[in-house]
C-alpha cells in the first residue's frame, strides 16, 4: 500500500501531499495565466529600418491592402494612382496624402506607436469611396496573442474542473 494515487485521509501524511491530481492541474494552469500576463512582451526584434512601400490606388482597392513594419520603422508610403485621384489617410498617425492619376505622392513617418491602422481614400472617389481601405500593422499583436493564450488556458482549466466532477 505505498503509493497509492488518492491518499486516504488521517494516514497521518503531510497536508501538501494530499493535493489531488486536478488541483496540480489547476494550478499548474493558473501559473501559466500568471506567466502569460506578466511576461513582457520581447521587445523590437528586429532594429528599425528604413521601409518603402509603393502602393497603387485604383477605383476602389489599394494593392498591396496590407502592409507589416517593425515598430521603429521609418517607413516611406509611395502612393501612386492608377487612375482617378485617390488619397491615403493613416489613422492613429493622423497623415494623409494625394495622388493625382499616373503621380507618386510620398508619404514618410517613423512607425512609433504599435498597433493596427486602418487607412483609407481621403478624396471622394466614387460610389464605393468609402470602402477603399487597407491597414499598417505596427509590430505583432501582442495584446491579441495574450488574449487567445488565456483563451486556451480557460478551456483547459474548465476541461480539468468538469473532468474532476465527473
Ligand atoms: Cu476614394
Amino acid at each position: 500500500m505505498a503509493n497509492t494515487e488518492y491518499p486516504i485521509p488521517n494516514e497521518g501524511r503531510p497536508a501538501v501531499n494530499r493535493l489531488s491530481p486536478r488541483t496540480s492541474r489547476l494550478i499548474v494552469l493558473g501559473l501559466l495565466a500568471l506567466a502569460i500576463v506578466l511576461v513582457p512582451a520581447p521587445a523590437t526584434l528586429a532594429a528599425p529600418a528604413d521601409r518603402r512601400f509603393r502602393i497603387e490606388a485604383s477605383s476602389f482597392e489599394y494593392s498591396p491592402p496590407i502592409l507589416e513594419v517593425n515598430p521603429g520603422d521609418r517607413v516611406t508610403l509611395e502612393l501612386v494612382s492608377t487612375d482617378v485621384v485617390h488619397g491615403l489617410y493613416l489613422d492613429g498617425y493622423g497623415l494623409n496624402v494625394e495622388s493625382d492619376p499616373g503621380q507618386t505622392a510620398s508619404l514618410a513617418f517613423t512607425a512609433d506607436r504599435p498597433g493596427t491602422f486602418n487607412f483609407s481614400c481621403s478624396v471622394t472617389c466614387g460610389a464605393l469611396h468609402p470602402f477603399m481601405i487597407g491597414k499598417i500593422n505596427v509590430g505583432p499583436n501582442w495584446l491579441l496573442a495574450r488574449g487567445l493564450a488565456l483563451g486556451v488556458l480557460a478551456v483547459a482549466a474548465a476541461w480539468v474542473i468538469g473532468k474532476g466532477r465527473g
